[in-house]
Parts: C-alpha cells; sequence; structure tokens
C-alpha cells in the first residue's frame, strides 16, 4: 500500500516536471484569431497570456483583454486581426504558475474560414444546372471546391475554382442533386492548411423542379 503511494508520488512529480504549455492560433475567418493552451489538458489553475499584437518593432506586450474559459479557468485568448497580419510574427507569453512560455507564431497558413452561405440552384435557358454562392470572405484570395452527388451515389469533387459558380451541363433527368461548398485561402495567397467546414446542403430535384436546404446532414462528409 505504503508503495504504491509512493510510486504514485513519483509517477505525479514525473508528471509534473514534464508538464509544459503549448500555446497553438488559429485566424478565424480573417477577422479575429483564436489561441489556446489546451493541448496537454485543462491546467488546473489561471494562466496570463500576453502578446504583441502581431508588432515585432517593440517589445511591448499587452495582457489578453479577451479570455476564453473552460470549467472556469483561463484556457485560451480572442486576439483582434488586422489585414495581413497574418504576415507577421505573432509572440506570445504565457504565465502559468511560476513558468513563462514564450513562443513565436508563423500563421501564415493557419486561417481557417467560415463556410460558404446562401447557396441556390438554377437551371438556366441553355440547360445547365447552375450553383451560386457566397463566400465569407469575398476576395480573389478565397478558393472554392464543390461536393455533389446525384441519387445518393459517391459524392464528387470539384477542382477549386475562384468563382462563387459551379455549372453542371445537361444535369439527368429524373435525378436529385447534392451541393455543398467549402472555402479557402488558396496558394497565390499564402494556401491555408484547413477548408472551412462545409457549408449546408442544397438540393435539386429533376422531378420536383425544387431546391431546399438541407440541415439535417450537414457536415458529415470530410
Ligand atoms: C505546439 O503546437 C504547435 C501548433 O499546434 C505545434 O506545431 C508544435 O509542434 C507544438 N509543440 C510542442 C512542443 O508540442
Ligand atoms: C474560438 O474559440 C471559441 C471559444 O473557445 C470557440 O467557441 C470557437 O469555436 C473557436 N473558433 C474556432 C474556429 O476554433
Ligand atoms: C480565474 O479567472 C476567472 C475570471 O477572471 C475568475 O472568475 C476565477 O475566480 C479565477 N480563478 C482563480 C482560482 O483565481
Ligand atoms: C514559485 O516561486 C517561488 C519563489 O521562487 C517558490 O517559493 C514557489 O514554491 C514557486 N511555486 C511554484 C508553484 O512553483
Ligand atoms: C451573394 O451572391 C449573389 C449571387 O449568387 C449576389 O447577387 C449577392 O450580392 C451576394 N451577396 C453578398 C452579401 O455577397
Ligand atoms: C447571405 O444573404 C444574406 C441576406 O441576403 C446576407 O445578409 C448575408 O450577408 C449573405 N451571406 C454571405 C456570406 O454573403
Ligand atoms: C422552388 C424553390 O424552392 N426555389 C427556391 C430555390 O432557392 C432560391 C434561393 O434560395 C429561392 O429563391 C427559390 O424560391
Amino acid at each position: 500500500m505504503v508503495g504504491s503511494w509512493l510510486f504514485l508520488l513519483i509517477f505525479l512529480q514525473g508528471l509534473e516536471t514534464s508538464f509544459t504549455l503549448n500555446v497553438s492560433c488559429l485566424i478565424v475567418n480573417l477577422d479575429f484569431v483564436n489561441c489556446s493552451w489546451t493541448e496537454q489538458g485543462i491546467p488546473e489553475e489561471n494562466s496570463t497570456f500576453f502578446h504583441n499584437r502581431f508588432n515585432t518593432q517593440s517589445e511591448h506586450m499587452e495582457e489578453c483583454s479577451t479570455y476564453l474559459y473552460e470549467k472556469g479557468w483561463t484556457v485560451g485568448c480572442r486576439l483582434p486581426y488586422e489585414t495581413s497580419d497574418r504576415f507577421r510574427t505573432l509572440r506570445t507569453n504565457l504565465v502559468y504558475q511560476n513558468q513563462s512560455y514564450m513562443q513565436n507564431h508563423n500563421l501564415v497558413n493557419m486561417v481557417k474560414l467560415f463556410p460558404p452561405a446562401n447557396l441556390s440552384v438554377e437551371m438556366n435557358t441553355n440547360s445547365e444546372l447552375n450553383l451560386y454562392w457566397n463566400n465569407s470572405k469575398n476576395s480573389i484570395c478565397t478558393e472554392s471546391e464543390v461536393h455533389y452527388r446525384i441519387n445518393n451515389n459517391e459524392w464528387k469533387a470539384s477542382d477549386p475554382c475562384s468563382e462563387q459558380t459551379y455549372s453542371i451541363p445537361f444535369p439527368s433527368k429524373n435525378s436529385r442533386y447534392e451541393f455543398q461548398v467549402r472555402a479557402r485561402i488558396s496558394s497565390a495567397c499564402g494556401e491555408s492548411k484547413f477548408w472551412s467546414e462545409w457549408s449546408q446542403i442544397i438540393i435539386w430535384d429533376s422531378v420536383k423542379g425544387s431546391n431546399s436546404t438541407d440541415t439535417s446532414e450537414s457536415s458529415i462528409q470530410t
């Protein structure tokens, strides 16, 4: 009994000394930055987070103004993002207990956009089925991928395109088409490591001649 307590004590001390906090940051929709330090679990004490606001010209670090919480502990920080910040270096300093963890982050590829929205489908006079959508960031740097399937067969993916439209010439009769779209920053602008989540699904049914947004099975496919 004493032996196992001793073992547990040594084991816990071992954990204590090997415990490090790693801050990882993601630029969300080029709108704000989420930094979090829960990779190794939730630290059981509040941490204090400082950052340089992507400004390497100055040594100044400011404290996080909008912490993210889990179980009442600080586990992350939401930082403002301004145009082109991703081409600069974010310096962070996390203070936990008596330790301070300094890191430099290069976030050029760490961008995740919101999914495209407002999908619509229409048949034009040339018998082309046209899909339209709105990207969350309407810029030449955004590329989209269309996923579609016919009558519940396998999903097919289009090549990434910079337009917010996709056409299928002569869609088959008596078929049901489903579409969904996702987006990311294209390689010409420092390709993002992450695609957005898939948009909601839109359905075009040649028999019913209707389209609708199906929320019941969105974002199952990856
Ligand atoms: C810290 O996190 C970053 C980003 O998630 C990762 O690239 C890096 O390998 C991690 N470092 C350690 C020491 O776990
Ligand atoms: C950013 O952090 C907040 C709070 O933890 C979380 O709700 C949100 O999903 C995060 N966003 C992304 C894209 O990770
Ligand atoms: C951690 O921070 C939160 C918010 O500032 C605070 O409500 C909570 O009391 C803090 N916990 C401790 C143990 O200081
Ligand atoms: C923090 O540092 C002080 C003085 O250096 C020390 O007495 C204390 O035990 C340390 N606390 C922790 C949790 O490491
Ligand atoms: C969404 O896309 C449509 C074309 O499909 C366009 O007419 C409309 O202006 C766009 N809306 C926004 C808010 O960008
Ligand atoms: C979708 O359409 C609504 C209403 O027209 C508009 O307010 C919203 O900005 C559009 N969403 C996007 C991502 O363009
Ligand atoms: C028949 C039908 O439901 N058409 C709709 C398809 O989607 C567009 C845009 O969402 C609507 O304007 C149509 O009414």
